[in-house]
């Protein structure tokens, strides 16, 4: 009865909310994606913030301070949104630390040039985006209102990133030739965001019963391949794809195999950057106990000064 009922929520497009019932395997299957989701925001500020430093302008790294600093408050939404299911941040800072819960592969490669600060927001954030909207329909309350949130600060994001890419387009050879590099870099590993095609996707199955994704990955894949084409050919960069083609029958963009052993290498933890991003945030997250403490402190005074 119960089952049927949340199914019933489910296909009549209600949200399922914290206090509702739920299968313990839909509450599982969020646990997994939304954490998933959060850390890939926190360990996806280590590639930026490598550049805060570095960036050519004041007006550059205002821009970039605010884009990671944003990224911090996506995880704080993502987190929170997952303490609803009745877990605590502590255990899911836990799960990745001790690599039982995964985060998006795309944070796994290194950042070389300032262009790359351009590719990540116009590919990386591009992607995201073309998800996130989706997942703003997702079935869990909680989670599709912390996406409507998400998606307004990066559609900001993406347009920085892109704005990035046609200035060094248009710029000296040099910086055309930096800003075709990093788009040659980071192209194969953007369309992976997406995740095994949905042959390949054992989560797929469920995650569409119950609504939590709205479009499978070979979907949303396809859909950012369409959008990005046009938006390169207008800053006159080349996406480094020969197969890459447009399909009258199809009305979509055919586009070359991926290179599905370096997406499960990186995924199972083998990336050029796995080691460092993961030992990185072990040390902040070690080094930032003492803030966490105060802050407890603090909180619990405030409590009994006004109880
Ligand atoms: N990387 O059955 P599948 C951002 C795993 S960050 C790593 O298709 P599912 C941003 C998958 O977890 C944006 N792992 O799974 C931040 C599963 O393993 P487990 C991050 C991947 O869940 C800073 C296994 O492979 N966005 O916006 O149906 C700066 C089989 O896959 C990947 C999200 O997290 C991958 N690429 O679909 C800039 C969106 N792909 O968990 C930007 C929310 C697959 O069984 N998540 N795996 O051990 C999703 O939409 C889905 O979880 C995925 C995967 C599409 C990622």
């Amino acid at each position: 009865m119960k089952e049927e009922h949340f199914q019933k929520q489910i296909d009549t497009e209600q949200k399922i909310e914290p206090k509702d019932w739920m299968p313990e395997q839909y509450r599982k299957h969020l646990i997994r994606q939304i954490s998933q989701h959060a850390h890939s925001e926190v360990i996806g500020m280590q590639p930026e913030g490598n550049w805060i430093t570095r960036a050519p302008s004041l007006r550059a790294k205002m821009i970039l301070l605010a884009k990671v600093q944003d990224e911090a408050g996506h995880g704080l939404y993502l987190y929170s949104a997952c303490e609803t299911l009745g877990i605590s941040r502590e255990k899911l800072v836990q799960q990745l630390h001790d690599e039982k819960a995964k985060y998006s592969s795309i944070f796994n490669y290194p950042t070389l040039t300032w262009a790359d600060m351009g590719a990540i927001g116009w590919l990386v954030d591009g992607a995201a985006i073309i998800n996130q909207v989706s997942l703003q329909r997702t079935s869990y309350g909680p989670y599709s209102r912390a996406m409507i949130k998400i998606c307004k600060e990066e559609s900001f994001h993406q347009r920085q990133g892109y704005e990035i890419m046609a200035e060094m387009a248009k710029g000296t050879p040099e910086q055309k030739t930096m800003a075709q590099d990093a788009l040659n870099r980071f192209w194969w590993p953007s369309i992976m965001m997406f995740g095994p095609q949905d042959s390949e996707s054992p989560r797929t199955g469920n995650a569409m019963k119950w609504k939590i994704k709205r479009q499978t990955n070979d979907e949303l894949r396809q859909s950012f391949i369409d959008k990005t084409v046009g938006q390169a050919e207008i800053i006159g960069l080349k996406i480094p794809d020969p197969d890459l083609k447009w399909n009258e029958e199809r009305k979509h963009y055919d586009f070359g195999e991926m290179d599905w052993e370096e997406f499960w290498n990186v995924v199972n933890g083998n990336g050029p950057c796995n080691k460092q991003r993961l030992a990185h945030h072990k040390k902040a997250h070690d080094e930032g106990e003492w803030v966490r403490n105060a802050a407890q402190e603090y909180a619990k005074k405030q409590e009994s000064a006004t109880n």
